[in-house]
């Protein structure tokens, strides 16, 4: 086989005790995360949001090529530009681009075409997917499952910021070309994902859901 391996010396082999009460107290503390709509101002410090990414760049992802590109917005600026441009998207959606179906979809959640937590919330973090790499030579080299690899690093970048204690905001206006634009990303890369991180304004209330039973979505055979 061609590959340079080395010993996993940093696996941890805990009791079996200790895995169970490892995995029962995760549970419980994922359990308190939800999405948060409403932003307090407070700001987070750089260092905090950077060990949250740090994380993020430890997800398993196809053939190690890491196809991400993560921009952290701070700039006021920059996203009031953000704002502007996705309310534009997100109102031709609300009012022409989605079905009914759709809009009924999202009636339990109370969104609508006004996203004010893009200028309240601190951080925005611009997570890009990149589907081709340029190489030095001038060809193009392909990425693999790149957007499972973009998505498996977001969803470790939640769990790590409400890990730390941050409350966070999934939001995908689409189209989201806007975004290469106001970031000056590359044509080979692909506006993935904002995700709005900070503290939730006090008093905050979240809509009232249910998840799907354990046993309609877990199946053991
Ligand atoms: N991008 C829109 C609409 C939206 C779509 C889904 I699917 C959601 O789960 C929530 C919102 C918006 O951000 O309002």
């Amino acid at each position: 086989m061609n590959s340079v391996t080395r010993r996993y010396d940093e696996y941890i082999r805990f009791p079996l005790s200790t895995i169970a009460q490892r995995a029962s107290e995760f549970l419980r503390h994922m359990q308190t995360r939800r999405t948060v709509r409403q932003f307090s101002s407070e700001p987070i410090d750089t260092e905090i949001i950077d060990d949250c990414l740090r994380t993020a760049l430890l997800a398993p992802n196809g053939a190690n090529r890491q196809p991400w590109t993560f921009v952290v917005v701070e700039n006021p600026e920059v996203r009031k530009q953000i704002r502007e441009a996705a309310e534009t998207e997100e109102r031709e959606f609300y009012s022409n681009r989605a079905p009914d179906e759709w809009l009924n979809a999202l009636a339990p959640l109370g969104t609508d075409a006004s996203k004010p937590f893009l200028e309240t919330a601190p951080v925005l973090i611009c997570i890009f997917a990149e589907a081709w790499k340029q190489l030095d030579d001038g060809t193009q080299q392909k990425n693999y499952y790149v957007s499972e690899s973009v998505g498996i690093a977001s969803g470790f970048l939640i769990a790590a910021l409400h890990h730390a204690g941050l409350a966070t905001l999934t939001h995908t206006p689409s189209p989201m070309k806007f975004l290469n634009n106001i970031l000056n990303r590359p044509k080979n890369e692909r506006a993935y994902l904002i995700l709005v991180a900070g503290f939730p304004e006090s008093d905050y209330e979240v809509p009232v859901i249910t998840k799907r039973p354990f046993d309609e979505v877990v199946i053991r055979i």
